[in-house]
């Protein structure tokens, strides 16, 4: 039985590359911090102890060196998934020692355990970031694109890309880099942008919140569906040669295009007057009687430095393994509205 290992394996990637590597029959271990609450929710349903066929967990922090190496030598895995991370581009401006610590040193951390311990045929993936690019002017990005990282997170990211980069070369260490762009879901983090527009709505809709409070609206993003992103880490490990994938949709749409199309799956166009942070949506909700303000920027989700465009070109992926997206930008938002929805209506049954 093939063994995997995933740090991060409790966020959006990590439960659905759990639920996909236990299909394919591996014995998955997976990292997990000490938090006061519990935050399994995503992975509820894989978990079991160890001895049981599912997933198993282990305490452990890409802050802890030792903590690494000892669950290494006793896992001794085939495959690692590294995909821990801050991974809030926005916190990171208010967090970045935090950021670097868990992003940058964290992966080196994990490289100098495997290192230590020997294990050269483990093969290595790298959550690697199209955030890499910050405000290239060359659209789309592919694998020769030069990187400009313009955040504390894309810094750190930088680092932990070409680190992996320098211990494939130095110690023939099999790693993959994956340059991803936004992927997303229900399983989502509630502060991503895509997320915070579907849970909003579906909150809307129940009378539970007013109004939706956002940054800049014309960003443009590269948005797919994580369940799709999650088989192309799998697939570069099993290629022969260790190398970098941009993994992307290779569309781009900007924010206000996700929130248009959001409320338009809910039956309300939204139609919007002013300019700035002045601009305001109107649109009429099913309670309503007239059109009311639904979106209003509020400039504290502005970042100091924005990445305005970001469009992948995943065609290397695509001739050497054969990955393609299967999940269209209207389908990946039907999929998270509905997921919100119900939830919202469940939540809303229960309370009375
Ligand atoms: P996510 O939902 O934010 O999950 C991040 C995971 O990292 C969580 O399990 C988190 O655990 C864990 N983590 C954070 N700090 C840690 C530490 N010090 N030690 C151990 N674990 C720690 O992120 P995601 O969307 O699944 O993304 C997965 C990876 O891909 C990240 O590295 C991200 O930067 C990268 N990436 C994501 C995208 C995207 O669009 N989703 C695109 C490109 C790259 P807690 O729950 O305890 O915080
Ligand atoms: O922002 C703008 C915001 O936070 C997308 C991470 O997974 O993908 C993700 O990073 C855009 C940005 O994701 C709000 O300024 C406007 O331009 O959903 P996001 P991100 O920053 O693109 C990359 C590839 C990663 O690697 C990261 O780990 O939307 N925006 N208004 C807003 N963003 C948020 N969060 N909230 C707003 O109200």
């Amino acid at each position: 039985m093939r063994r995997a290992f995933i740090t991060g394996v409790n966020g959006q990637d990590g439960s659905y590359l759990a639920e996909y590597l236990l299909r394919k029959g591996y014995e998955v271990h997976g990292l997990i911090r000490r938090t006061s609450s519990f935050n399994r929710g995503r992975i509820e349903h894989l978990h079991t102890y160890e001895g049981d066929k599912g997933l198993i967990l282990h305490y452990g922090d890409l802050i802890d060196a030792s903590n690494l190496f000892h669950l290494l030598r006793k896992i001794d895995p085939h495959e690692i998934y590294h995909l821990a991370a801050q991974s809030h581009v926005g916190i990171s401006f208010e967090t970045p020692l935090s950021t670097t610590n868990i992003i940058a040193l964290g992966t080196l951390r994990l490289l100098e355990a495997i290192r230590s311990l020997d294990l050269s045929e483990t093969k290595i993936y790298n959550a690697s970031t199209s955030e890499l690019y910050g405000n290239t002017t060359q659209c789309p990005q592919n694998e020769d694109t030069p990187f400009m990282a313009t955040s504390p997170y894309a810094i750190a990211k930088l680092y932990g890309h070409k680190i992996c980069e320098n211990y494939r070369d130095a110690y023939e260490m099999k790693i993959w880099n994956g340059i991803f762009f936004n992927h997303e879901s229900p399983r989502r983090g509630e502060n991503f942008v895509t997320r915070k527009i579907t849970i909003s709505i579906a909150k809307m809709l129940q009378k539970k919140q007013d109004k939706l409070y956002m940054g800049n609206l014309d960003v443009i993003r590269d948005w797919g569906y994580a369940p799709d992103y999650v088989e192309a880490m799998w697939q570069m490990l099993q290629t022969d040669k260790p190398d970098n994938y941009v993994i992307a949709t290779g569309v781009g749409h900007s924010v206000r295009q996700f929130i248009e199309c959001a409320f338009e799956y809910v039956d309300i166009p939204i139609s919007w007057k002013g300019k700035g942070i002045n601009e305001k949506g109107y649109g009429l909700l099913r309670h309503s009687k007239q059109k009311k303000i639904l979106v209003e920027i509020n400039p504290r989700y502005n970042r100091p430095i924005e990445v305005n465009r970001l469009i992948g070109d995943s065609t290397k992926a695509r001739k050497t393994f054969g990955w393609r997206p299967k999940t269209t930008f209207k389908e990946l938002v039907k999929i998270m509205l509905e997921e919100d929805i119900k939830r919202e209506e469940t939540t809303c049954k229960f309370l009375g």
